[in-house]
């Protein structure tokens, strides 16, 4: 839920600092890695992951990104909905004068690729910051990318939901837990689990709840490969198809604290009329 705010960056380093790092001594299973336990890929692979970027905001040094996001369409890309909030932006999201997307850049350092403008921010309007149900906004570009960006959104009922299915989530995130984000994009092989996985670790609390018609569990059962902060808005891929988007959780890779993704098929109306 915290992407990379720079009013949340002292925050961060300091809720990390009290309730990350003694709890790694239990639970070493966080923090091997990067994503949480990924590795390096390219956006030529993956040319339908995006990042979500303001230099005016987030500073020149990662090309601004603060959140990942999938195209959809040729000028429709999805992403969360607290990547829009005042909360993370400290305006809303339709606000912000250099709102952009950038495509086929791997490497936030360098300046492959496209920076392309937002022309439109719709966020869903049943997005619901207690539960975090519905994170989920669509960004229209100014310009259409090529049509072999596009990647297709699961259906209601597809077997990609089923829990076992083998899982891709992508993302310039935290790499350790430890506010420490990637130049480059990597990603992070999870499973879809049970949603009584994430309904036993998400009751309700301040972090959210679980609520299996709108939110996907996914990662593994030791933990250890999960999304992290400035993940979010990122796709989890399954069967070819973006099946959630990265948008919430308690820490990252911990054991018995799966990271819980928007689903996307239970938002295909909005998506597609946005
Ligand atoms: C975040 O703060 C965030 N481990 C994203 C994903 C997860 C936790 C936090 C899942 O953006």
């Amino acid at each position: 839920m915290r992407p990379t705010s720079p009013a949340l960056v002292g925050a961060l380093a300091l809720t990390t600092a009290a309730a990350v790092l003694p709890l790694a001594a239990s639970a070493p299973a966080a923090a091997d890695g990067v994503i949480i336990g990924g590795q390096p890929v390219t956006v030529g692979d993956s040319p339908w992951v995006v990042a979500v970027a303001s230099r005016g905001l987030f500073g020149d040094s990662r090309s601004g990104q603060y959140c990942g996001a999938v195209v959809v369409g040729r000028t429709k890309v999805v992403t969360a909905a607290h990547c829009m909030s005042r909360e993370v932006l400290g305006m809303e999201g339709s606000s912000v004068p250099d709102l952009k997307v950038i495509a086929g850049r791997s490497d936030l350092g360098g300046d492959a690729g496209r920076e392309i403008k937002v022309r439109k921010v719709a966020v869903n309007p049943d997005y619901d910051t207690a539960t975090n149900a519905g994170d989920v906004a669509v960004l229209t570009l100014a310009q259409a990318l090529p049509a072999g960006h596009v990647l297709p959104m699961a259906g209601k009922g597809s077997s990609a939901y089923e829990p076992g299915t083998e899982a891709t989530v992508y993302g310039w995130g935290d790499t350790t837990g430890n506010s420490t984000y990637a130049s480059r994009l990597h990603s992070a092989n999870v499973r879809v689990l049970e949603d009584g996985v994430c309904e036993e670790a998400y009751p309700g609390t301040l972090d959210g709840r679980y609520e299996a018609d709108s939110m996907v569990c996914a990662g593994r059962p030791g933990g250890g490969h999960d999304a992290c902060q400035g993940d979010s808005g990122g796709p989890l891929v399954a069967h070819g198809r973006v099946i959630g988007l990265v948008s919430w959780g308690s820490g990252c890779g911990e054991a018995g604290r799966p990271g819980v993704y928007t689903r996307i098929s239970s938002f295909a109306d909005f998506v597609d009329e946005a």
